[in-house]
Parts: C-alpha cells; sequence; structure tokens
C-alpha cells in the first residue's frame, strides 16, 4: 500500500490500523446487518453450525458452517477446503449476495480492489468459546486479503506476529466491526479469547463472524 493510501486512511474518524496491510473498520457492517441476518438463517437451514474436531483430536469450541464454492473444514485427517458440507453431503450453500457485496465493499474500503472470495466461513462464538493462536494458511492465494465481520457480542481479539511466540496486542470487536487484512500481515498468528457473556441486544448471547477468503 503506498504513503497517500496509508494517509488517506489514517485519517478517516472509525478505521483502526493494526499493521501496513491490515486495518479494522469499526462498524462498516452496520448498514448491511438487516440483510445478512435472515440470508445467515438461509445459509444454516442448509448448513447447520457444528463442532468440527482438529487433527489432534480436540473438538473446538466455536461452532462453524460455510457458503460459497468451497468451505474450511477439519476433522482428524486434517485442515482443508471443500466443494462438499461433510455433513450434508452436499455442496454448501451458494454465498449470499450482500455477503459478496459486504467483503468487496470493505475490501475496496481498506484499500484491496476487486476482492471475489469463493469461500465464508461462518463461526458461532457461545459464552466461553475461543479460538486459539493460529496462522489462515489452508487457502492457495496469499496475495488475496481475508475480509471479517463481527456480528453480536463483543470479542477480544489477539492479534500476534509471523511467529507463534511473537508478541500479541488484544483488540475488542463489536457488532458491525469489519477487519481486513492481507499483503505483510496476511499471515500473522492470531486468536479470540474466550467469549465473555455480555448479551447482545439484537444476537443475544452469541457472537457470529464471517471470514471471506479466497481458498481456490
Ligand atoms: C488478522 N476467526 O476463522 S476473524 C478464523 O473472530 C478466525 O472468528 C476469528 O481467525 C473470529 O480463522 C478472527 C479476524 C482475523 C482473522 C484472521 C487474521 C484477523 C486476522 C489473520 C491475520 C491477521
Ligand atoms: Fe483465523
Amino acid at each position: 500500500m503506498n504513503i497517500e493510501t496509508l494517509e488517506f486512511f489514517g485519517a478517516m474518524a472509525g478505521h483502526q490500523r493494526l499493521g501496513p496491510d491490515a486495518m479494522v473498520l469499526r462498524g462498516f457492517a452496520l448498514p448491511f446487518v438487516s440483510e445478512l441476518m435472515p440470508s445467515i438463517a438461509d445459509v444454516e437451514a442448509v448448513s447447520p453450525f457444528r463442532h468440527m474436531v482438529t487433527p489432534s483430536g480436540f473438538t473446538m469450541s466455536v461452532a462453524l458452517t460455510n457458503c460459497g464454492a468451497l468451505g474450511w473444514a477439519t476433522d482428524r485427517r486434517g485442515y482443508r477446503y471443500t466443494a462438499i458440507d461433510p455433513e450434508s453431503g452436499k455442496r454448501w450453500p451458494a454465498m449470499p449476495d450482500v455477503f459478496a457485496r459486504l467483503a468487496n465493499e470493505a475490501a475496496t474500503a481498506a484499500g484491496f480492489n476487486d476482492f471475489d472470495p469463493d469461500a465464508c466461513l461462518v463461526n458461532r462464538y457461545l459464552p466461553g468459546a475461543r479460538l486459539s493462536l493460529h496462522q489462515d494458511k489452508n487457502e492457495r492465494d496469499y496475495e488475496a486479503p481475508i475480509v471479517s465481520v463481527s456480528l453480536g457480542m463483543r470479542a477480544t481479539f489477539m492479534f500476534g506476529g509471523l511467529k507463534r511466540t511473537d508478541p500479541t496486542i488484544k483488540v475488542s470487536l463489536y457488532h458491525g466491526d469489519v477487519m481486513v487484512w492481507g499483503g505483510v500481515d496476511r499471515l500473522r498468528f492470531h486468536g479470540v479469547m474466550p467469549l465473555k457473556e455480555e448479551p447482545h441486544p439484537l444476537l443475544g448471547s452469541q457472537r457470529i463472524n464471517f471470514t471471506f477468503r479466497k481458498a481456490g
């Protein structure tokens, strides 16, 4: 990203930079929420949220589903992207238009043009659910950014470096916040602290997070 672009975003209220190529766009998803909620219900009706098992045999506290041509999955055999939902035996539901529009507009606002994700992982956190520090590296193309949307209860996000042992900073993510990261920040370790119960007026005692990726 060039210096003019950096200065432009640095001057924008409500946009917080976490790294050279990582931004939090505060409240960016709020105008989309009334359209997003019924679309989540549509996705869930085809491919319900489920707790997957990691290769080491640990059952994830976060429940997940996917939409789009590809979906992220894990079991004892490993992490991978699949075209078929292993639970339903059918394709993952198509990515709702409003999802794709939000992802593309957020990427553009953060300086990544023409983002065209083929995968959307939807995570659901109930109180106590957490995501330990990890890197997202199952995608084929690290050039494309990842866009994440937070809805519902606040989460404390951990943002680290390129090594697991690098120091982390903590950032609160609120209902409607969108994070976009790519470039030199694409492979940073990150995670989510155990969710505290602070019920949200619209979603109650849960947090939903979508991450849009170019996986294939
Ligand atoms: C910054 N999800 O699904 S999204 C994941 O809130 C995942 O559910 C978290 O990590 C969640 O893989 C965090 C925000 C996020 C995700 C990945 C990043 C920020 C990131 C990778 C590098 C830097
Ligand atoms: Fe991740």
